[in-house]
């Protein structure tokens, strides 16, 4: 891997959609491991640039803004500030986090879009695409439900069934129905705007066989798109939705841009942000490298697509590196936003105050770097225990407690005679330095740490060897010398982990009044500067982590996963099998904050003359009584009504029916087969109490 050639380095990590909080998946796949890279370039004192941003458009976002009934920008608004907060707490430390709905951004993927059109470089092609004929709009795949082809599933959506996880197009879907509406949808012709991947894909293959230090599963991923079956296709850079940056054609009204083309384009975009006047050297010149952190599943977008436009386009550099992680696991099971299966930043955050080292360790020690991996609290607590605290702090700490008792906290001299053994623990540091950075270069963060902590277990055994503490009273002027070499080594834990583990770092150079210091200057400057220095107390750099606070967490879990197996077996067990009314589409709080909603006694009931379906009752309110005309005759005896209470929508504007002013409406459950039913346990409010 020669990297000389480039001159500085813009390393990217994949923008996370706007629509739930982070979790330690998010953290372990790709923003932990490119903030310990970014940390090392700083370190040696590379340009280097760190961009990152919410990606705040597609479906996934419209979909969270449907669920919770309010707009898509009060999702993204959100969820952006929360995701800015969690990244910035644990250390990720970003030049810039944007956003893609920042105006520039809209301007840049515009003219990108267009630059490509000029040059002809889209396909136009009209094809069907199902609309809902009652919302009036066409429907993205995850708004079409139907049964599942394979498994007979009756709620899998247009993209996916999540039953049997086979991946599907609406055209797929058996009954099809709008989420949005419950209605059928229909094919209509709609116009969209292609990229040609398979033409493109001679030059895509080329540019993928042409790198060098690529991990196996990326370039494994990348091969089978290539040759899959039928190869690349093409695929429509536009969508008819309203809410992404407009296609900007005067021919497109209503369509914006498919969020894939304009995510990556978020990371020019931000660049932007961070250098409005020489963005261009980041993006433009051949001797920048572009270093794209991403989850496995982002491979395809980064590794092909993304690299495609960036060919087509012609003025910009392509992805030299995409160190894409595989997946986290927890507890045995896959993360999962929506079976909320997740240890959330922000919880862990309330629930671990002061310890994101922990985390950062844990996650970067397990991390799933080629192949899946499992956290568990289990290995958090033994990592954080047996490695951080008991070897990495262990050390730092003996050593800085017996010089501040006994030497005033001035670091003694260095051995004017090394001893064989003083020799071999200088050069397990002098060899460290240079293996971790050789490993962080490699993209291989776990064994870049296991290097680390080597070495602060050498700095261990060195003492429990030499017993600088027995020697105090023996031989004192060999103590010193031994807490001496013990300073030196700490001081270069102190720089080296810095990357990993940022805040014990930061606490310790800062109580031993340490600069940072250059990547490679560490070991000598650790052993000309240090003695002599005054020490202050860094405090304990590590908490042990008792039993009952990991036996908290799995309650915790343990909790969750009941709730969600209860879920799903309500959810699953007669539901599947009956033909539910469609979920309506959300109303905004506001909108539900309107209706009045009363309990009801009825005190008389009987038929309307000459109707089926009528009854005509006397309901009390509590304070004042009401005349509601009722279309349930034929699932209630009058009699069965009287004395019963109801849920009355009390301020629905009064109709006349068959002559008689209606002045509310009574609600009931209906059943499968359309049956009626009365509440139970309605019968215990009082009439007129708000229901809410
Ligand atoms: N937001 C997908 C994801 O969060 C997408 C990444 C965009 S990177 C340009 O997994
Ligand atoms: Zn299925």
């Amino acid at each position: 891997m020669n990297s000389n050639r480039f001159k500085r380095q813009l390393v990217t990590a994949a923008l996370p959609y706007a629509n739930g909080p982070l979790h330690i998946g998010h953290l372990a796949g790709c923003y932990l491991p490119a903030d310990i890279y970014v940390r090392y370039l700083r370190s040696k004192g590379e340009e280097v640039a760190f961009v990152c941003g919410s990606d705040e458009h597609g479906v996934a976002i419209t979909i969270k803004a449907r669920k919770e009934g309010i707009e898509p920008r009060q999702v993204v608004d959100r969820y952006h500030a929360q995701m800015r907060d969690s990244f910035a707490a644990f250390g990720i430390d970003f030049d810039i986090y944007g956003r893609t709905t920042d105006a520039l951004h809209a301007e840049t993927a515009q003219s990108f879009f267009k630059t490509l059109y000029d040059k002809g470089g889209f396909i136009e092609k009209t094809s069907e695409q199902y609309f809902d004929p009652e919302a009036q709009q066409f429907l993205a795949d995850r708004y079409i439900t139907g049964t599942c082809p394979v498994c007979s599933f009756e709620r899998a959506y247009g993209d996916q069934c999540e039953n049997c996880g086979s991946s599907l197009s609406p055209n797929d879907l058996i009954n099809p129905k709008s989420a949005l509406s419950g209605a059928t949808p229909e094919l209509r012709p709609t116009l969209n705007w292609y990229l040609p991947l398979d033409a493109m894909a001679p030059k895509i293959r080329s540019y993928i066989e042409s790198r060098s230090g690529w991990k196996p599963t990326v370039i494994g991923q990348c091969r089978s798109w290539l040759d899959s079956g039928d190869g690349l296709q093409a695929r429509s850079m536009t969508r008819d939705m309203d809410w992404g940056v407009p296609v900007p054609l005067p021919e497109a009204e209503g369509k914006v841009l498919y969020v894939w083309f304009d995510a990556p384009i978020g990371y020019i975009s931000a660049t932007r942000r961070l250098f409005p006047t020489d963005w261009e050297r980041w993006w433009k010149d051949p001797e920048t490298r572009l270093v794209h952190f991403i989850g496995k599943d982002n491979i395809v977008f980064h590794c092909i697509i993304f690299p495609g436009m960036l060919m087509e386009h012609g003025d910009y550099i392509v992805p030299d590196q995409v160190p894409a992680n595989e997946f986290l696991n927890l507890e045995g099971d896959k993360i999962s936003t929506s079976r909320n299966w997740a240890v959330w930043l922000h919880e862990y955050l309330e629930e671990f105050p002061d310890n994101q080292d922990a985390l950062r360790y844990t996650l970067c020690a397990s991390a799933p770097e080629s192949k899946d991996n499992d956290f568990t609290w289990k290995d958090f607590q033994a990592r954080n225990n047996n490695e951080l605290v008991a070897v990495f702090g262990n050390f730092v700490n003996r050593v800085s407690v017996l010089i501040r008792s006994n030497f005033d906290g001035v670091v003694p001299a260095l051995p004017a005679h090394p001893t064989e053994r003083d020799a071999a623990l200088f050069e397990v540091m002098e060899t460290a330095g240079v293996q971790i950075g050789q490993s962080i270069e490699q993209y291989r963060f776990r064994e870049a740490l296991s290097v680390l902590m080597d070495l602060a277990r050498a700095g261990n055994k060195y003492l429990a060897e030499e017993e600088p503490w027995k020697q105090l009273k023996t031989q004192p002027s060999r103590a010193a010398e031994v807490l001496g070499m013990g300073a030196v080594i700490s001081a270069a834990l102190a720089q080296w982990s810095a990357p990993f583990l940022p805040f014990a770092a930061a606490r310790l150079r800062q109580a031993w009044g340490l600069e940072v210091w250059s990547w490679g200057e560490v070991a000598r400057r650790a052993k000309t500067e240090v003695p002599g220095i005054r020490i202050d107390d860094p405090g304990l750099l590590f908490q042990k982590i008792d039993d009952a606070a990991i036996e908290a967490q799995k309650t915790k879990l343990d909790r969750r996963k009941a709730e969600m197996e209860a879920a799903t077996a309500v959810d699953s067990a007669p539901s599947a099998t009956l033909d539910f009314a469609p979920p309506k589409p959300a109303i905004s709080f506001d909108d539900f904050g309107k209706m009045d909603l009363r309990v009801g006694r009825v005190l008389s009931a009987e038929r309307v003359p000459k109707t089926d379906k009528l009854l005509k009752l006397e309901v009390d309110l509590g304070y004042e009584r009401r005349t509601v005309v009722s279309g349930i005759a034929q699932h209630f005896e009058p009699e069965q009504l009287v004395g019963k209470s109801v849920t009355v929508l009390a301020n629905l504007a009064p109709r006349t029916i068959k002559g008689i002013e209606s002045q509310g409406m009574l609600l009931f459950a209906e059943d499968a087969s359309g049956r009626l039913h009365l509440l139970e346990g309605e019968g215990g409010a009082r009439p007129g109490s708000a229901i809410g």
